[in-house]
Parts: C-alpha cells; structure tokens; sequence
C-alpha cells in the first residue's frame, strides 16, 4: 500500500463525512430547524473538511537528495524527473507545491528583494502582484520541467546587497555563499515558490514542501517559525555517501530534532545507499554496510535505529518510471512510505475527528433540545385541550387564565436573561480587555520602547523576556474571565431548564490552553534564536529589536488573533442556544393563549384543534427519529479509521 493509496483513502473519508454534513445542513433547513448560528457552524465543518490540507515538509543540508525524493515518492507516475535535481546546490528557495482549484496552473515566485521589507511570506501571499507569474502547461512534461527549473534561479549582487538582502558571508571553504573575484556574490533569484500544479495528491489537499540548504533556512524566519512546525511531518535526509557531517547535525538540532525524545511526524531518512552497492561484494556485505552506516547516524542523532529509513529516491524513481519491481525492492523506497503513511495520515484523520466530532455533536445537542422542547410544548397543549373536551365556557375560561398566568411568570423569568445578558456584555468586554488585540498592540508599543531606550544589553534581554511574560498573564486573566462566563451561563442554564423547561443541557466549555502553549514555544524559539547571549553581544540594539518584531512578535500576535477568533465563536455558540429557545418558549406561549382563546369564542373546532396538533406530533416525532438517523450515520464514518487504503472500523 502506497502513500498516494492510503492518501486517497483519507480523502474519500473526508469528501463522505462532507456529503453526509452537507445533507444535514440542507434537513435543517427543509425541516425548518436552521438559524444563522447552526447555519455558520455547518459551513465551517464544511469548510474545514475542504480546506483540511496535509503539509509534508523535506529538509536538510544541500545535495542530500530533497528533490529526487519527491520526485520518486509523489512524481514518479509522470515517468519523468519533475523537479530538477541535480549535483551542487539545485532549490534555491524554499519551495511549496499545492492545488488551489481558484487559480489556473503556474509558478508564483517572490523576488529575493522583498526580503527589505518587514513582510514576511504570509503577508506578501495576500498580495499577488507582487509575485512573478509563470503559466504552467501541464500538457507537455518537457514545458513543465522548463517552468520548474525557476527555482534554481540565480543573480549576482555586490556583498553589500548580499548581506543586506539576508545572506551571511564568511570566508571559509564550507560557506555556501562566496566572494567571487569581481567581487559580487550568487544569490537566489527568488524568496520563495508557490507551485500550483493539479496533480492528484495535490488536488486532494496535500502540500509538499521542498526547501534548500541550510542557509536559506536560518535566514527565513518563517520558515523555521510556522512552516516546519504547523507541518504535518517533517523528512530529515541524510546522505549515504556523506555520512552525518557538522552542518547536517546543525540543520537537525535546529529546525528538526526533538529535544525531549520523539516527536511525530518526524521521520529521518538515509538516502543514496546505492552508493554503497558495490559489485564485488555479496548482498549480506552490502546490507551490513547499510545497517552500519544507519547505526552510525541513529547513534549521532540519538535516535533508535528503527527510526532512520535507508532508501535509494534516484533509483526508486528510475524503478517506478521503469516498472523494474525488483530494483524499486533494492530502493527501499516502499518501507519509507508506509512508515510515513502510517505517521501522517491516522494522526491527522484524528485531529480532524476530533475538531469535526465536538462540532458536530454540539450542532446535534442543540437541534435535538429545539426539537424535544417543541415537542413538550405541544404536549402540554395537547393534554389542556384534551382536558376542555367537554367542558362548559367557564373552565375555558379558568384554562386561558392559567396560561396567561404562565407567559406572564415567563416574562418576569425573562427580566432575569435580560439581567445576565447585560453581565454576560460586561464579562465579555473584560475577557477582550486582556485578550484583544489592543492589549497586545499597548504591549508591543511599550517593550519596543523598552528595547530601543535600554542602555545594557541585560535590560535588552529582560523587555523581550517581559514580553512573554505579560502575554501569558494576558492569557491567564482571559482564561478566569472564560471561567466565570461559563459559571455564569451554567447556572443560567440550569435554572432555566428547571423553571421553564427549557432543553438547554449544559454550555459547550473552552480553554486557551494551545494558545499557552504556542506563546510557550514562541518564547522558547526566541531563548535559542534572539534572546542569546551571542546575539546580544553581536547585534546593535536596534537591529536585534526589528528582529524581534519582525520574527518573533508577529507570531506572537497570529496567535492572539485566533486566540480570539475561537473565543468570539465560543461566546457566540454559548449565548445562541439560550437565546433561540427563549424565543420559541415565548412563541409556543403565545400560540396556546391563542388557541384556547379561539376555542373560547366556538367550542366547536375543538376536535379540529387537537386532530392538527396530532399531526404536528407526528411530524416532530419522525423528524427526531430523522436526526438521530443522521447523527449515527455521521458517527458512524467518523469512528472509521483509514488504514492501508482500506476503511475500517475502529475497535
Ligand atoms: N547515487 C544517488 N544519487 C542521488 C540520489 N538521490 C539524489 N541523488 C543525486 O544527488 C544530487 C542532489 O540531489 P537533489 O535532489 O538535487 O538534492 P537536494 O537535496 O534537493 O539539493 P538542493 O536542492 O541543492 O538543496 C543529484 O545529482 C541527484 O541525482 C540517490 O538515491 N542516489
Ligand atoms: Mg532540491
């Protein structure tokens, strides 16, 4: 079983949770049980299983055979090399292939010189002019591979616009960019490349990301930022005929290596063993080569050696165009897949699971308390109704005065919603004084001050580690503000589920707890990268406050911007509930004044009266039985994993 195979079969999982979703919003609304609330959270699951991308990222020193692995892994079935590579330093920039079906098939690439301003990548993708556009006709292989070879674009600079643009000169032999003898060095052409190719693993969401040489690393702070870590898993790949040299090593303690133990998704390989294949030596020599040579690096990494993957990517892909089974056996190839398939695609079906499952769940729970308070309520009108057949004028009249007595007590209970509604305003402008985005910006302003006025560098230090330090409090009192909302609307729910009988159940709680966590990371990432004792002695103040900004405080603030995205939903999904069922207790009110009113004025529709309402239990019943129907089928597919290409259920 392939990748692409079990790939393949977490895509039809998503697109079958997709259409049944889609035909539960679309019963909602036949059976008018929508509002705009259950409407929004039905687009978004929708959404989120469409937009659901898997990001596999391929990093490592130059040379090491990034490119050939893709190529042999997700390209083989083209029968050509799509993306170049070649001897010496090939990808120059970091290099991202993906199907967005909104765009026609091409090559974006960001010049080298946007490096100058403070944008980073992100930012400049919303911008699309400020991208070259090549057109890719996918019709001719060799037109493809023409377009592909962008991104091993090169121009030269003098040293001073190479430094300024990001690229560390030294002088010694190992130094990927050097001085030549007129004096101007080689850079890459571009800052970063979009592929936007509809290749069926791309077009089912998966995003590769093929990445250069270390150096291009280190000065792409986005990159070791935000698209190593969000990846879905990380190949690290050494090199057979290399061995684990210093710089491999710095490549994998920086941007890769774990440094409490394992992390998932992580998967080193040891690529090139056909080096080692040498005639003159028996197939046992050979394979005892390779497993010392993958010793070597599972000890150097300290790693298990279970966990380094010996492949040839140049004669896999060779054997796959060829269909030479035996050769792609010799490769190895088919082990490193299925170990990354194994990785990738269960933890990711997990997370989206698990996201689509509360959601669901939640969107059911409130559907079901909708349906079984009309129910009650239409009971209850039944049985009074049932209770006036046959009774004279006067006991109509005693009836009309209960209810009346009821809506009005009703009222009064309403005075009290009314009062929590106006807290629940209060509570919610507090939560956002400490969450909000103003916060963060006053915080961003005074430490930048901080930064630019310290005189020692101990103070430099201490205004970027009081930087975290105040977004964790920020974190910590929006997380006691969440705390009482929810005491609050719990207690709120509770008394109106006694007192009126209101199906409201219990409030849907929230934490910030992955947000603490990313500040935490953050915080660490600047320990090792900014807010070093190297850096602080080598860098002017001024230069070392624009980097933290630029890399380190903006994600800071990406994440305070979900942060609060999620909390306005919360509040959103905690307060809809409450108020959709005040109002359907006040209509169902209302309408039994009305109908006992009506049979006041002519006794005779009585019958009439209780033969609609029948009807109308009737349909309330099957629509219940309806829903619970959808909601186990939902269940049921979402509790399937997919495993080697097949569906099955989950013990
Ligand atoms: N013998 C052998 N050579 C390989 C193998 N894989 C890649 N190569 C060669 O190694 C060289 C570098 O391969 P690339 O795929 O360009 O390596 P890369 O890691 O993408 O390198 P950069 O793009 O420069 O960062 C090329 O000449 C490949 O043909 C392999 O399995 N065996
Ligand atoms: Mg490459």
């Amino acid at each position: 079983m392939t990748l692409a195979q079990h790939f393949a079969a977490y895509s039809e999982w998503r697109s079958e949770l997709s259409s049944l979703l889609d035909s539960f919003g679309r019963w909602l609304t036949e059976n008018e049980l929508a509002d705009a609330q259950i409407d929004r959270r039905v687009a978004q699951m929708l959404e989120k299983l469409r937009e659901d991308r898997l990001h596999v990222a391929f990093v490592a020193e130059f040379s090491r055979g990034k490119s050939e692995l893709i190529n042999a892994v997700f390209f083989a079935d083209y029968g050509h090399r799509i993306l170049p590579s070649t001897a010496g330093r090939t990808t120059m920039c970091p290099t991202e292939l993906m199907f967005d079906q909104n765009k026609a098939p091409s090559i974006e690439l960001l010049p080298i010189e946007t490096r100058q301003s403070n944008a980073g990548i992100g930012e400049y993708k919303r911008f699309p002019e400020e991208w070259t556009t090549v057109p890719l006709n996918t019709a001719s292989a060799e037109a493809m591979q023409d377009a592909f070879r962008h991104v091993s674009d090169v121009r030269r600079v003098d040293s001073a616009t190479a430094e300024k643009l990001g690229f560390p000169l030294v002088n010694d032999e190992t130094a990927a960019f050097k001085i030549g003898d007129d004096g101007t060095v080689e850079i890459p052409r571009w800052r970063h490349a979009v592929i936007n190719f509809p290749h069926p693993l791309l077009q089912q969401g998966l995003v590769i990301l093929d990445t250069p040489g270390l150096n291009a690393i280190g000065t792409e702070p986005e990159l070791t930022l935000s698209l190593l870590p969000n990846a879905h898993a990380v190949l690290f790949i050494l090199a057979a005929d290399t061995g684990v040299t210093q710089s491999d090593l710095t490549v994998w303690r920086e941007h890769i290596g774990a440094p409490n133990g394992r992390k998932k998704g992580r998967i080193v390989v040891l690529n090139k063993i056909d080096s080692l294949w040498d005639e003159l030596k028996s197939a046992a020599e050979i394979e005892s080569e390779i497993a010392k040579q993958v010793n070597d690096c599972a000890q150097t990494l300290d790693l298990p050696a279970a966990q380094i993957y010996p492949v040839s990517a140049q004669k896999a892909l060779v054997a796959k165009i060829n269909a030479d089974e035996e050769l792609l056996l010799r490769s190895r190839l088919s082990d490193l897949e299925f170990a990354l398939s194994e990785d990738l695609i269960p933890a990711k079906q997990e997370i989206v699971r698990d996201n689509i499952d509360n959601e669901f769940k939640d969107c059911c729970r409130h559907t079901h308390g909708l349906l079984e308070s009309r129910l009650s309520g239409l009971r209850e009108q039944m049985a009074e109704l049932g209770e006036l057949r046959g009774k004279n004028k006067g006991v109509v009249e005693y009836m009309m005065g209960k209810v009346r007595h009821e809506k009005e007590e009703f009222e009064a209970g309403l005075q009290r919603y009314y009062a929590v509604r106006s807290v629940f305003a209060q509570l919610t402008n507090k939560l956002f004084a400490h969450l909000g985005l103003d916060s963060l910006r006053l915080l961003s302003t005074s430490t930048r001050e901080a930064m630019l006025h310290a005189t020692f560098s101990k103070t430099l230090s201490s205004a970027m580690t009081q930087f975290f330090n105040a977004s964790r409090n920020r974190l910590a009192n929006s997380e006691s503000e969440i705390g009482e909302i929810l005491a609050m609307m719990s207690a709120i729910y509770k008394k109106f589920s006694v007192e009126h009988g209101l199906k409201l159940g219990t409030p849907t709680a929230f934490s910030l707890m992955r947000y603490e966590k990313e500040i935490d990371r953050l915080d660490q990432w600047c320990r090792t990268h900014v807010n070093t004792t190297f850096q602080l002695l080598t860098h002017e103040k001024n230069q070392l406050t624009q980097r933290f900004f630029e890399e380190v405080a903006v994600q800071v603030r990406k994440t305070f911007e979900h942060a609060n995205r999620d909390a306005e939903s919360w509040l959103k999904a905690i307060m809809a509930p409450m108020e959709i069922q005040i109002r359907e207790h006040q209509i169902h009110l209302q309408r039994r004044l009305e109908s006992i009113k009506r049979i006041h004025q002519a006794t005779d529709t009585l019958e009439e009266r209780i033969e609609e309402l029948v009807y109308v239990e009737s349909k309330l019943l099957s629509q219940i039985k309806a829903l619970s129907e959808i909601d186990e089928n939902v269940r049921d597919v979402l509790q399937r994993a997919v495993r080697g290409g097949e569906l099955r259920k989950v013990a």
